[in-house]
Parts: structure tokens; sequence; C-alpha cells
């Protein structure tokens, strides 16, 4: 009898999982698992640190929803009806209504659902960072732009597969109002009640409920009407946030600041990309200005905003994306300081000619940094162990030639003409990688906050 091995064994019940990647870093005892798993059909993508293997493993689960399918499905749970008839009444008895579409949303594949719901009962929603493209961000009753507002005015929330954690600053006051009543709709029973214990608890598949809910509201034709005052609120809030960004953006002086780089780029992605992105004031301005239009075609640090995440999530959304072949771009937008975590990981690019493109806004530091002269007379002061700010790295770091070194394109752009072309050109290649290095103004900022004390430190 033919001997079966250890690795063998391990390739058999993968494939049996219906496993289609492996994302790993080899040594001994385990290259023969991944030469088994090769033999066997699986496409090993050998990683530079096992962090990133893991997140970009998670990615495909994520990107693919075989997870989903692997396994037997579980059943589809509906909720109570009793409570779905207590929801729709604290729903239709709200001033101030407002939907929150969560990366549960994204997770059950809910969008035609959530679509039909959003459009006949009219009312106003707001996706979390992993939520947006479920519905796209230019649709007319997406509230994105007037986020503090709506949070904070808001008197009833419709909890669609999001959680009350840091993201939602736990639906608590300062950023909410101590009686927002919460209707909570999750499959996970633990999560009832986290932080504000909801008004109306529907606990089941989100597909199922929010058809519970639509079926209760269409019985009588109820729609939240478009001339309220909230709705008013919401739309002035919208237009002066517009007009801040906006002006910022226009601003035509070198370096560049945040806005005006993510108004350039948002100008030239395809619609279709997937948009990948880390960083603290490069992800959240990002996130505001770079619009999803399809869903799962964002991640993100997300709810632990957790650094290092980038280059492994773009890397398996490239493979998929390879396997699949819809023509989709993979645009992973870093922070510099973000980038410095698993920034080895566009040698992985390079090395299987995967197309994606890493633009770096490079501010010289986290949040914030100083310019190259400034750091010199830094040095001259003394010890830059004992005298550099601790947010500062190296100005001016050339992020573009790390990208170079293995084969891949490096953009050095200071101005937004360079941004543009470095920008066309890597989308016109198909064949590898590029990296624009952004150089930006080291103390742009984020506009005025509302409610800075959640972002900002006590410095
Ligand atoms: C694993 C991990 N380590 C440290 C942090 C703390 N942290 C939060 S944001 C950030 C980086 C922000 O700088 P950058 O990526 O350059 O974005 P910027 O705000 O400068 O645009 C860091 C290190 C974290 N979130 N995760
Ligand atoms: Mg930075």
């Amino acid at each position: 009898m033919d001997e079966v091995t250890g690795a063998q064994l391990i390739a058999e019940s993968l494939i049996n999982q219906k496993v289609e990647y492996m994302f790993g870093i080899v040594g001994v005892p385990v290259i023969e698992v991944a030469m088994a798993a090769q033999a066997a059909g699986i496409k090993y993508i050998g990683m530079r640190n096992e962090q990133a293997a893991c997140y970009a493993a998670s990615a495909v689960g994520y990107l693919t929803g075989r997870f989903v399918h692997c396994c037997p499905p579980p059943p589809i749970c509906l909720a109570d009806h009793g409570a779905v008839l207590e929801a729709i009444t604290v729903l239709k008895s709200a001033k101030r209504p407002l939907v929150i579409i969560g990366k549960g949303a994204a997770y059950a594949r809910a969008e035609s659902v959530l679509r039909d719901f959003v459009e006949s009962s009219q009312l106003p929603f707001l996706p979390t960072p992993m939520g947006k493209g479920v519905l796209p961000d230019d649709h007319p009753k997406c509230v994105a732009a007037a986020r503090s507002r709506a949070l904070l005015q808001t008197d009833v929330v419709l909890l669609l597969g999001a959680r009350l954690n840091w993201i939602l600053h736990f639906g608590l006051p300062p950023r909410f109002d101590p009686n927002v009543k919460i209707i909570q709709v999750d499959l996970c029973p633990e999560e009832m009640g986290n932080n504000v214990r909801p008004a109306v608890a529907l606990l089941g598949d989100i597909n199922a409920v929010v058809n519970q809910l639509s079926e209760c509201l269409m019985k009588d034709g109820w729609k939240y009407p478009s001339d309220t005052e909230w709705w008013r609120t919401l739309r002035e809030k919208m237009a002066s946030n517009a007009k801040i960004s906006n002006a910022l953006a226009l601003q035509s002086v070198i370096p560049m600041n945040y806005y005006t780089v993510f108004h350039h780029i948002s100008q030239l992605l395809p619609h279709d990309c997937i948009i990948v992105s880390e960083g603290a004031n490069t992800m959240d301005i990002g996130r505001t200005m770079l619009n999803n239009y399809l869903p799962r075609q964002r991640l993100d640090a997300g709810t632990f905003g957790t650094m290092g995440v980038g280059p492994g999530f773009a890397i398996a959304a490239a493979a998929v994306e390879r396997s699949e072949n819809k023509g989709r771009r993979i645009v992973c937008v870093e922070g510099d300081s973000a980038f410095g975590f698993s920034g080895m990981e566009v040698e992985t690019m390079c090395r299987y000619s995967l197309p994606i493109i890493v633009i770096v806004v490079n501010n010289n530091g986290i949040y914030s940094g100083v310019d190259p002269e400034t750091w010199r007379e830094m040095a001259k002061m003394g010890d830059l162990t004992r005298i550099a700010p601790p947010v500062t790295l190296l100005p001016e770091a050339r992020y573009d030639q790390v990208v170079t070194a293995f084969g891949g394109r490096g953009f050095l752009v200071r101005t937004v003409e360079e941004l543009r072309n470095a920008l066309q050109l890597s989308l016109s290649d198909w064949e590898r990688p590029s990296l624009l290095n952004v150089l930006i103004d080291p103390s742009s900022d984020r506009k005025q906050q509302e409610f800075p004390w959640l972002t900002r430190s006590n410095l």
C-alpha cells in the first residue's frame, strides 16, 4: 500500500473543504504541507510575514463568501413576529429615524433586500466603514456626509448587522442622544444589548428579518416623508460639509493636503475597483472621499483599527480577482506609518505580478510629521531618540523605491499633475504592481471636527 503522508492528508482535507488558496511562509517541517497543497491543486501564495498571511486568508473568506458554502448551511432564522410588529411601531413613531448598515449586511449579501427596503421606506441610511457599498455611496438616501449630525440627533436607529463598538462610538453620548431607541437586528444573541439596551431586539438572519419588516411596512404603504425637518437638517449639513471638503480639495498649494489627493484619486478610480485602506487620517478622510458603489469592495482596518492589514487584504483581493477575472482593479490606500507594518509584501505582489496599485499618502508620520528641514535642524539639536516627536517618521522616505527594487513601478508624487499622471499610468498597467509615494503637507489635518475628543489625543 502506498504511504499517505500527513501533509497529503492535510491537503486532501483542505480540498474537501473547497479551500482554493493557501497563504503562508514555509520552513521545516511545513514545506511539505505547502507542496502537498500545490500538488492537490491549491494555489499557494508565499507571504513575507504570517500576520499578513492571516489577513489575506480572512479577506478571501469575506470576498468570496466561500466559508458559507463549504459548511452545511445554517438554518435561516426569522425574528419573532411580535418583536417585528413592535419594531414597526417604534420605527413609525420616529421623528428622526436612521438606518445603519453594517459589515454584517455585506457578509450576508443582503444588498438587494436592503435596496428594496430603503427605497420603499425612504428612510435615511448611514453605512459603517465596511458597510460602504452595500448600497452605493451616492444613493439619494445615503447621509454619510452628515454622519456626526445623523448619529447625534437621531431618535430611532435601525441597526442592521452593525455593532455598537468603537466604530459607532458604543452607541453612547456624547455622540448619540442618551434617549435614542435602538432596533437591533443581529444574528448573534450575545450581541444583543451590548453597550446599549435595545428598544427592540430582532434576532435572526438579516435578509429574512428585513423582509419581515418590509412586508409589514408594505401592507399599509408607509413611507418616511421626504419633507421633514430631519431631512432638512441632514441635507443642510451634507451641503455645508461638501462645501468645506471641496474648498480644501481645490486648494492649489504644494505640498498637497489630504483632500486634494483624494479628490483627484476619486475622479480617476473606476467605479468597480476594490479599495483597501488603512492609516488614521488617510483611512478616515479617504473613507469620506472615495466612494464605493458595489458591496464588499472596501476592506479596511475595521473594528479594532489594526494597522498592517492592507497589503495582505490587497493580495487576497488580487488573487481572487485573478480567478474570477471580472476586470476589477485593486487599490490599496495606505498611510505611511500603516504601510510600514507589512510593506515588504510588495515583494509578494511583484513576485506574482499582481497589478495592485498601492498609494502611500505620505505625511512623514503617524497623524502628522515634520518637514525635512525641521528634521535636519532637530538632528543638529541633539539625540533624536530624545527629542523627535514620537509620531514622526523619516521625512520624504522613498517608499516608491521599495517597489522598484522588486521590479514594480514606483512614482514619487508632489503635485496634482504628477498624481494624475502616475495614477493613469498605473491604471493602464495590468502586468505588475505600482506604488505612488504621494508627499503631502506633514501638518495637513482633518477638517475641523465637531467631536474631536474621540479621535485626537490629549497632547
Ligand atoms: C497594530 C497597530 N499598532 C499601532 C496602532 C496605532 N496607530 C493608529 S493609527 C496609526 C498609523 C497612522 O499613521 P499613518 O498610517 O501614517 O496615517 P496618517 O494618519 O498619518 O494619515 C498607528 C500606528 C494601531 N492602530 N495598530
Ligand atoms: Mg502618516
